[in-house]
C-alpha cells in the first residue's frame, strides 16, 4: 500500500510525535497522518493547531461530541471524591446508576464492565449459563450463533468466531462453541436455530466493521420471532450503534426488537473512559452468582457517573433526534455530490459509509488524506470503504460544510 509512504502535507512538528509512535509503540494499527491534541464538540485539533472535523468520533464513542462540558465536569468533580472502590466494597454510586441504566433501557438488571469486548465476553458467558441452567443444555455442548464478517472485539474468544483474517490469523487455537451464518440470510438463521444445543444468536443490527451494512428490512425482526420460537437468546450488540448514532437510541428499535441481552459501550461513557454494560432480566442475569465472573474497574463510581451523565446528555439535548434528521440530509447530499466514483452511499442516522469505486487501489486513502488536508478526518476500512460518523451534537450547516469538504477532495480522485 502505498499508505505508508509520509505525506507531503506533515508538518516537522507531528513529524515527531509520529516517528516516536514508530519507535516505542507496538504496530497494531496503522493510522491516518494526523497527531490530534485537542477536541471540543465535533473538532478536534492537531499539535499545528489545525481544526478537522472528526467524522469518525473515536468509533462512535464521542456521540456527546469531544469533551462534553457537563461529561467533563460530572468526570472531574466524581474524579476529586471517589473513583474506584472495586466490588469487595459497595459504593454509594452503584445502585443508583443500576436504576438509572435499567429504567433508561428497560431491563430488570445490569453488569457493568470496562471495554467493549469485556461486555460482549460477558454476554456469551452469561448466555451460556442460561442455557444450562435454564434451558436445560448438557454442560459444554451450548453454541451461539453468530454472522460473517461480525466484528465484536479482538479477545482470543472473540476473534475465534471473526471470519476476517486479518484479525484472526495465526492467534489460534481458538475457542469452540460457534456457529458462523451469513448475516442478513434469515433462512441460514432459521435453519441454524433447530439445534436444541443452540443457546444465542449474537448480531450487529448494523455490521460496523464491514462497512456499515444495513440489513434488509425485517431482517432483525424475524431473527427476534425466530430466536423466541427456538428459545434461544437474541444478544444485540450495540456497543457501536446504540445510543443514539443511528438516529433511534438503539438500532434494534428500528424493527421493535428487544434483545434479550443487550450490550453496551462506546457512547456510553462519551469518549472520556472505558464503560461498557449488558443488560437483560432477572432469568438470565442471576444465573451469575458471587464470585463467578467480575472486574476490577466495572462499576467503578467514576464510570457509574460519567454514564449516567453522558445517558441524560442525549436525552436532554435530543441527539438522537438530531441523528435521524441530519443522517438523512448527509445521505441525500452524499447522493447529490453524483460523483464517479462513489458508487454507494449507506447507513442510518449518523453511521454511514461510502463505496469508493475508482482504478487506483489507494483511492479510498488518497481521498482520506485529501479530506484531512481540507479539515476532515475520516479513515477508510476494507480498501474502498470511507465510513462518515460524526459526533451527533453536528448541526446543519455543520453537515454543508462537510459535504463542502468532500466535494472539493474528490477532486484529487479524478481521472
Ligand atoms: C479497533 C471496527 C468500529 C464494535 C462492536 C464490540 C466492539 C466494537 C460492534 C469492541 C469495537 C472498534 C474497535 C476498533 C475498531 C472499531 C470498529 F471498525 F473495527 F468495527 F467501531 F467500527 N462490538 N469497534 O464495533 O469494543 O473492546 O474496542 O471497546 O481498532 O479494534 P472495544
Amino acid at each position: 500500500m502505498a499508505s505508508t509512504a509520509t505525506p507531503a502535507s506533515l508538518t516537522n512538528k507531528s513529524r515527531v510525535y509520529l516517528e516516536l509512535e514508530e519507535k516505542y509503540n507496538a504496530h497494531n494499527y496503522h493510522p491516518l497522518p494526523v497527531v490530534l491534541e485537542r477536541g471540543s464538540g465535533v473538532f478536534v485539533w492537531d499539535v499545528d493547531g489545525k481544526r478537522y472535523f472528526d467524522c469518525l468520533s473515536g468509533y462512535s464513542a464521542v456521540n456527546q461530541g469531544h469533551c462534553h462540558p457537563r461529561i467533563i465536569e460530572a468526570l472531574t468533580e466524581q474524579a476529586s471524591r471517589l473513583t474506584l472502590t472495586s466490588r469487595a466494597f459497595h459504593s454509594n454510586l452503584l445502585g443508583e446508576y443500576g436504576q438509572y441504566i435499567t429504567h433508561y433501557f428497560g431491563y430488570e438488571k445490569v453488569l457493568p464492565m470496562n471495554t467493549g469486548v469485556e461486555a460482549v465476553e460477558t454476554a456469551i458467558k452469561l448466555c451460556r449459563r442460561w442455557g444450562y441452567q435454564v434451558k436445560g443444555i448438557p454442560e459444554n455442548q451450548a453454541k451461539i450463533i453468530v454472522c460473517a464478517d461480525n466484528f465484536h472485539g479482538r479477545t482470543s474468544t472473540v476473534i475465534s468466531f471473526s471470519t476476517d483474517a486479518e484479525s484472526n490469523r495465526q492467534f489460534g487455537p481458538y475457542t469452540p462453541g460457534f456457529i458462523i451464518i451469513p448475516y442478513n440470510d434469515s433462512a441460514a438463521l432459521a435453519k441454524a436455530l433447530q439445534d436444541p444445543h443452540v443457546a444465542g444468536f449474537l448480531v450487529e443490527p448494523i455490521q460496523g466493521e464491514a462497512g456499515v451494512v444495513v440489513p434488509s428490512p425485517g431482517y432483525l425482526r424475524q431473527a427476534r420471532d425466530g430466536c423466541t420460537q427456538a428459545r434461544v437468546l437474541f444478544i444485540g450488540d450495540e456497543i457501536q450503534t446504540g445510543l443514539g448514532r443511528t438516529g433511534r437510541m438503539l438500532a434494534c428499535d428500528h424493527e421493535d426488537v428487544r434483545p434479550d441481552i443487550l450490550i453496551l459501550g462506546k457512547a456510553l461513557s462519551g469518549g472520556v473512559l472505558p464503560v461498557s454494560a449488558v443488560l437483560s432480566d432477572d432469568e438470565i442475569m442471576l444465573t451469575i452468582r458471587p464470585g463467578e465472573h467480575g472486574s476490577t474497574y466495572g462499576g467503578n463510581p467514576l464510570a457509574c457517573k460519567v454514564a449516567m451523565t453522558a445517558l441524560q446528555v442525549l436525552k436532554d439535548e435530543k441527539l438522537t433526534e438530531n441523528a435521524a434528521v441530519l443522517g438523512e440530509l448527509f445521505r441525500q447530499e452524499l447522493d447529490n455530490l453524483q460523483s464517479p466514483y462513489i458508487s454507494l452511499v449507506r447507513g442510518k442516522g449518523l453511521l454511514n459509509a461510502i463505496v469508493i469505486d475508482h482504478p487506483k487501489p489507494d483511492a479510498a486513502w488518497d481521498l482520506c488524506l485529501a479530506l484531512k488536508d481540507n479539515g476532515l478526518l475520516a479513515k477508510p476500512t476494507h480498501g474502498d470503504k470511507i465510513r462518515l460518523a460524526p459526533p451527533l451534537v453536528i448541526t446543519r450547516d455543520q453537515i454543508h460544510e462537510c459535504i463542502d469538504i468532500l466535494k472539493e477532495s474528490l477532486k484529487v480522485l479524478a481521472l
